[in-house]
């Protein structure tokens, strides 16, 4: 795992995008935004076969954060264009339009590579997280994000979630700035810019 900001030019999403300099952005900032991460090799307990249909294969390691953590359940998602069939090119374009959970999203990558981006606050600009085999990325509930490929076109990942998966991915806007999620997160990390929910016509 590593992170550095966004350069916001309009190319291909699954380039690096990288400025020059390049800007780091080391594990304390990004916990200071609630984004945690870990890494757990995968040789170490060796879940490089997790076949398709058994999430349960896994190793000590992840089991361990998982347990800490309250992750119950898990499934397998491979993201490429034989993984995912028809709807491929619909989801790739979902992942990559900024949006919010009501839950952490949880992902622990399997193999493959891609590139998890998030927003900072107070600036709004977005850090790009370059994740591979053997990463443990988890973004806290109420984070604005959204994700993509790289050049490589494939990554399988654990999703771990707590109960019942809240996968709906909740659009930006003015309605998503308001709804208790978010605004829980932004309180939680303490930023002291919380919209004033229910203010207009006050
Ligand atoms: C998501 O919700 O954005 C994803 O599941 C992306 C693929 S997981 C590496
Ligand atoms: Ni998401």
């Amino acid at each position: 795992m590593h992170a550095y900001y966004f350069d916001n030019l309009p190319t291909d999403q699954r380039l690096p995008h990288t400025t020059d300099p390049l800007q780091p952005v080391s594990a304390e900032t990004l916990a200071k935004l609630g984004v945690l991460s870990w890494h757990v090799p995968i040789s170490e307990h060796g879940v490089q076969n997790v076949p398709e249909d058994d999430p349960s294969a896994h190793g000590q390691a992840v089991n361990a954060v998982a347990k800490e953590r309250g992750y119950k359940n898990r499934d397998v998602i491979n993201v490429s264009r034989e993984g995912m069939g028809a709807v491929y090119e619909e989801k790739i374009r979902g992942f990559f339009e900024e949006h919010m959970h009501e839950d952490e999203e949880i992902r622990y990558i399997l193999s493959g590579s891609g590139f998890f981006d998030v927003r900072e606050t107070p600036t709004d600009a977005w850090i790009r997280i370059a994740v591979a085999a053997g990463d443990l990325l988890v973004l806290p509930a109420g984070i604005y994000h959204r994700f993509t490929l790289d050049t490589k076109d494939q990554i399988r990942a654990l999703r771990l979630f707590k109960d019942e998966p809240k996968w709906i991915p909740h659009a930006r806007s003015a309605g998503t700035d308001t709804n208790t999620h978010r605004v829980g997160y932004l309180r939680e990390i303490g930023t002291g810019i919380v919209p004033a929910v229910g203010a207009v016509g006050a």
